[in-house]
């Protein structure tokens, strides 16, 4: 017994099969308990020899139930240690690429056309004040024109901005802050740290508070741009918007005037480009405003740079302003009809354009 018993352990490959062969010769009804549990039946004369000899052979077989069994956990446990060994020089998972969001690839064509016409490229405060955003652009504070750019206003607007409506009432005890309706501030910034002559384009975020539908966010982005001079025209104007058109749309795309009325601008116009679109149409496609410099802001601007103890340099020259939003351009290229998938973080939006935009 103690030799099949020994031969059965050493066939045992897992600890399982141990367990078996444990259970079959020393479990509670094991081959050799009982062995040991008949001896009662024996004479006593017997019993001591026949029970000395079943504890050795219970002995040798438990002797190398251990062993066996060390020898299997070992191996069980190198097995497991191998299978979770780090292969250092495996590759490592792969990180996705990144690419530049829509409204900043049209942004680098934008920049990329006004730099190359030797325009000065800055950004400029989100965080406006009244006087920036709306005053010194010739929109005083009982203009309607303000209810063309819902502002959020980050400050009380003082009672006496909901004043009697003329002019001439008295003006607002101080200057609350908000969001920049559009980045036509940065023109009065601009000019009252530079001097002219001045070429200088801005970009960057605007708010309005507003509904948003497909073509309307509440969050958006405007490219703008200012030259000032002597003797600028609408001739200028006109052929700078063009040259954009041309480096957005190629060679053979025109542009369209039509009035409008911005109040830092006289006269005033929008301005759109006639370009394929993906069904094979022609259509124009409305960009921006633009116009020529109101007299008014430039007094504005010299008002505020006297008050700084600067020069007042910009009676008497005359320049452009325009400004537009990126966002309707990487709509029509990019072909996404919502303008608010742009900011949805939606990485399926996103995501397409890794690899374009890489
Ligand atoms: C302005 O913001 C003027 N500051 C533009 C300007 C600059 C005129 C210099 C003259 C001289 P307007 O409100 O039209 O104008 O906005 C300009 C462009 O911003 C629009 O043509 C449109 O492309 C974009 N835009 C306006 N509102 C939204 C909106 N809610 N969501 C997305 N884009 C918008």
């Amino acid at each position: 017994m103690q030799h099949e018993a020994i031969q059965e352990i050493t066939a045992a490959g897992t600890l399982e099969a141990l367990q078996a062969v444990k259970t079959k010769y020393v479990g509670k009804s094991g081959l050799v308990t009982r062995e040991l549990g008949a001896l009662g039946k024996l004479p006593p004369e017997e019993r001591k020899a026949r029970g000395a000899e079943i504890n050795a052979v219970r002995q040798a077989i438990q002797a190398a139930l251990d062993e066996r069994e060390a020898v299997l956990k070992r191996e069980a446990l190198d097995a497991k240690l191998a299978g979770e060994a780090i292969d250092v020089t495996l590759p490592g998972l792969p990180l996705p690429a990144g690419g530049l969001h829509p409204i900043n690839r049209v942004y680098e064509d934008l920049v990329n056309i006004y730099e190359r016409l030797g325009y000065t490229v800055v950004e400029g405060p989100e965080v406006e004040d009244e006087h920036h955003n709306f005053e010194a652009l010739n929109v005083p504070w009982y203009h309607p024109a303000r209810d063309l750019q819902d502002t959020f206003w980050l400050e009380e607007v003082p009672a006496s901005f909901n004043g009697p409506l003329e002019p001439g009432a008295a003006p607002a005890p101080s200057v609350p802050r908000l969001l920049r309706t559009h980045t036509s501030p940065m023109q009065v910034r601009y000019m009252v740290d530079h001097e002219p002559d001045l070429k200088v384009v801005v970009r960057g975020k605007v708010y309005r508070y507003e509904a948003t539908d497909a073509t309307h966010e509440s969050m958006f982005h405007q490219l703008e741009g200012l030259v000032v001079g002597d003797g600028i025209s609408m001739a200028d104007l006109k052929g700078t918007i063009a040259e954009m058109a041309r480096g957005l749309y190629g060679a053979g795309a025109k542009v369209r005037f039509q009035p409008s009325y911005y109040p830092f601008v006289e006269p005033g116009a929008d301005f759109a480009v006639y370009w394929d679109n993906p069904r094979g149409e022609s259509k124009w496609l409305e960009l921006g405003g633009c116009g020529m410099v109101h007299p008014n802001v430039f007094k504005a601007v010299d008002d505020l740079r006297e008050a700084q103890g600067k020069p007042r340099v910009y009676e008497g020259k005359t320049g452009f302003a325009f400004g537009l939003g990126p966002e309707r351009i990487a709509m029509l290229k990019y072909k996404i009809p919502d303008i608010r998938y742009f900011y949805a973080n939606d990485p399926r939006v996103i995501g397409q354009f890794r690899g374009e935009l890489g």
